[in-house]
């Protein structure tokens, strides 16, 4: 049977993040992906022109009307906007036995808040704990965790505060970081060191989306928390070293990346 993911998450009509690159993600893994909105953006590769959220009750909706019809394997969030739609989705996640990726975006590439800061407290106290996985980068990290985030133990003292809260595992992405890129994987078995190489681009649009993405998909198809993290980190690397210099600002990853 094809395996299902579903995402949760922000449109970027560009295609380069939010929903539409966590679509591209899944079926470059030969997943089917389900799409459920929470915001809409106005924006291309230069800038983000409007943020508009969808009432909480509509995203509720969606998300009933497609698991109703067909069961995900795994699912997603991403951009969530505000605490209500937050906490509808942290109130159908406690129901849901498949794994949940939660990539706690706060704001977008070009810096517009794509979280206000009392979802931010929702997404901490409620959503996080229901987590698989949860993919925060360092300014992230550093939000839901009250750390200043410069080095690698600092990194890990971060994940270990996160797993507190109750999620499974984390995977704190280094991209933001100075020279090059380290990601932390960390569950109760312990530290997984991912590191990566730094490119020189400006085509990064999209790498968080894409990333978690990259995570659900594999869990769909079975892989554990730690082998899913893994496989998407090499694919990201691929996706970002491949870039197709596509719009005038920062442009998407390549998602036709080997996964
Ligand atoms: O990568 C964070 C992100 C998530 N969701 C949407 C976005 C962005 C970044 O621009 O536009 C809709």
């Amino acid at each position: 049977m094809l395996p299902v993911a579903l995402t949760i998450a922000g449109s970027d009509p560009s295609g380069g993040a939010g929903i539409q690159a966590d679509l591209k993600t899944f079926h470059q893994f030969g997943v089917y992906g389900q799409a459920v909105i929470t915001l809409l953006t106005v924006q291309n590769t230069q800038a983000v022109y409007q943020v508009h959220l969808l009432a909480a009750s509509l995203v509720a909706d969606q998300i009933q009307a497609v698991v109703a019809d067909m069961q995900p394997a795994a699912t997603k969030t991403g951009a969530l906007g505000s605490a209500e739609i937050a906490e509808a989705v942290a109130h159908w996640a406690q129901s849901s036995a498949v794994p949940l990726i939660v990539d706690p975006v706060m704001i977008s590439t070009h810096g517009v808040p794509l979280l206000s800061s009392d979802a931010r407290y929702v997404v901490k106290h409620n959503l996080l704990p229901l987590a698989a996985v949860v993919t925060p980068n360092i300014p992230e990290a550093e939000l839901l965790t009250g750390r200043s985030i410069r080095t690698e133990d600092q990194m890990i003292a971060a994940a270990r505060d996160l797993l507190e809260l109750g999620c499974k595992a984390v995977v704190i992405k280094g991209g933001h970081s100075e020279g090059e890129p380290l990601d932390i994987f960390h569950d109760d078995a312990g530290v997984l060191r991912l590191p990566g190489r730094r490119v020189q681009t400006r085509h990064t649009h999209g790498t968080g989306c894409t990333f978690s993405a990259a995570i659900t998909a594999a869990m769909a198809l079975g892989a554990s928390a730690r082998d899913a993290a893994g496989r998407a980190k090499g694919f990201l690397q691929r996706a970002i070293e491949s870039a197709p210099e596509l719009g005038g600002g920062q442009g998407p990853l390549n998602h036709f990346a080997r996964p």
